[in-house]
């Protein structure tokens, strides 16, 4: 049986994509970030006090990127043998997991979270989410999807991002219409039923519930924090 630990954010979310497209059975247990990710029954399943998580019959799997390799290599599919086109699939995921989420996360705190209070940080940020959405889209020049012609792991890892242009206030100016590779790609993903049906789950908590508390137990604003 795999459970699964997470909550409606990008780095959850692509693996609700993964096990969708897998098609493999999952109980889905949501996480609050509003501090329950601080929890010790948590902390003993993740030390760094974040979701996603994955439990398979007692082996436990942090880390979204390592998640994805690990069901993966679990079902023989999204990641291609060939070793060229292995190498190209972890070579997206990797960028994923070192620029995307990374620059697109520290836009999002500093535009959101900290509500433009430090405009220079937030422009750095916007730029480099910016910049790297122009890399994403000369990748996709010549082929179909990040690592290919086929839809992999990579993908999977980067769409929960890329929607955040079309349903996060603060990402409606990132430039995903005018980097067209990018945006014919986020159609194509984003169509796929199974990529629909990861999306979907979990449910979001209600925004404001799901802000201030995430606000408050996590980005240096709140009591959490002050008795660090
Ligand atoms: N590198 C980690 C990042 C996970 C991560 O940042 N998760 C966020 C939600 S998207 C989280 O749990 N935040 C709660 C916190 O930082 O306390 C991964 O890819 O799994």
């Amino acid at each position: 049986m795999l459970d699964l630990y997470t909550d409606a954010t990008p780095n959850g979310l692509k693996i609700s994509i993964a096990l969708e497209e897998m098609g493999l059975d999952y109980a889905t247990h949501q996480v609050f970030l509003g501090g329950d990710q601080q929890t010790p029954e948590f902390t003993k399943l993740n030390p760094n006090q974040k979701i996603p998580v994955l439990v398979d019959d007692g082996k436990i799997v942090t880390e979204s990127g390592a998640i994805l390799l690990y069901l993966a290599e679990k079902t023989g599919k999204f990641l291609p043998t060939d070793p060229t086109q292995r190498t190209a699939t972890i070579e997206a995921l990797m960028f994923q997991m070192a620029s995307v989420g990374p620059m697109f996360g520290q836009y999002l705190v500093f535009a959101a979270a900290w509500g433009d209070k430090f405009p220079e940080v937030t422009s750095r940020y916007f730029t480099e989410a910016s910049r790297i959405m122009g890399v994403l889209n000369t990748r996709l020049e010549r082929q179909d999807y990040l690592a290919g012609d086929e839809f992999s792991i990579a993908d999977m890892a980067v769409a929960p991002w890329i929607r955040l242009c079309g349903v996060h206030p603060a990402c409606t100016d990132l430039p995903l219409e005018v980097n067209s590779n990018l945006n014919n790609w986020w159609r194509r993903v984003s169509a796929r039923p199974a990529v629909q049906r990861g999306f979907d789950n979990p449910t979001p908590y209600a925004p404001q519930k799901q802000f201030k508390a995430f606000v408050s137990a996590v980005v240096g604003l709140g009591e959490l924090h002050k008795a660090a």
